[in-house]
């Protein structure tokens, strides 16, 4: 895998899916999250973990995001025919030192396709946020000033200094999907998942609740005050390369009409 990564990247065997987020009261469709599928000769899935340590370990990230950023904003430029105000949110950690590339690529696909930024977020897992949380805030405040939106991933998971969290440039908090999907503890986590989302509020974010797959959690999470949903229930991320109506078939629960859900 080592050897044949660089030349799946330049070759295109890497490929991107997609998994909406929902707007919780209206169902409405919000933005898709884009993630990253490699398929071995075989059909064999890389799973998307692995493929991010891989692209670390060999030194891959610029062009790995290179690549993932013009990729996603050709797909948002096709699918905008159907959809214009189709937002994607992209995995990319744009607090660290590459930022520059990364802020540069997305201005140039951005306005190759007369995209507008604000139609892009970028999510960071609140683990590489907390990283070095000092060095985080000039990037991240360059992407917010073009227009960039930015979200902490997978939060709950890792280790959060409320000082930092309250004055770094973000829009959106995710709660990881552990809170959500419902297992023994449930009582537990509703609770603990209710006091993220009312800290996400005190800090002017957004709240997406990860990991929706059923009904009961999507009551839940509406009624825990979550702005925006994601998971399973909905949709499961799918590949893109078709067109909208085809792609959009696939989607459960989802209200299509085109949003005027705010942001
Ligand atoms: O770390 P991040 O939140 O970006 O993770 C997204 C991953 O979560 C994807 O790989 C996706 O397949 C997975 N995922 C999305 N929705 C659900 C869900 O409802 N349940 C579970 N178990 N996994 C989900
Ligand atoms: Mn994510």
């Amino acid at each position: 895998m080592e050897e044949v990564l660089p030349r799946a990247i330049e070759n295109g065997d890497l490929k991107l899916a997609f998994q909406p987020i929902v707007d919780a009261r209206s169902q409405r469709l919000h933005s898709l999250e884009v993630l990253t599928r490699w398929y071995l000769p075989g059909d064999d899935l890389v799973p998307a973990e692995e493929i991010i340590e891989l692209v670390e370990r060999l030194d891959l990230l610029d062009p790995f995001h290179v690549w993932l950023i013009n990729t996603s904003i050709e797909q948002l430029h096709h699918w905008r025919q159907s959809v214009e105000d189709l937002r994607f949110s992209l995995n990319i950690p744009a607090n660290q030192s590459h930022s520059k590339l990364i802020l540069e690529e997305i201005k140039c696909a951005l306005s190759t396709y007369g995209i507008s930024a604000s139609q892009i977020e970028l999510e960071i897992t609140e683990t590489t946020l907390m990283q070095r949380p000092a060095l985080s805030s000039k990037p991240l405040k360059n992407l917010r000033d073009e227009g960039v939106r930015i979200a902490v991933d997978d939060f709950g998971t890792g280790y959060s200094s409320m000082a930092y969290l309250t004055n770094l440039p973000l829009d959106t908090l995710k709660i990881d999907k552990q809170f959500f999907i419902e297992e023994g503890s449930r009582l537990f986590n509703r609770k603990v998942a209710q006091a993220m989302t009312t800290l996400g509020h005190a800090l002017g974010l957004k709240v997406v609740a990860e990991g929706i797959e059923t009904e009961r959690e999507l009551k839940i999470a509406q009624e825990i005050g979550c702005d925006y949903l994601q998971g399973f229930y909905f949709a499961k991320p799918a590949l893109g390369g078709m067109s909208w109506e085809n792609f959009t078939q696939q989607f459960n629960h989802i209200n299509l009409k085109s949003g005027d859900d705010e942001t």
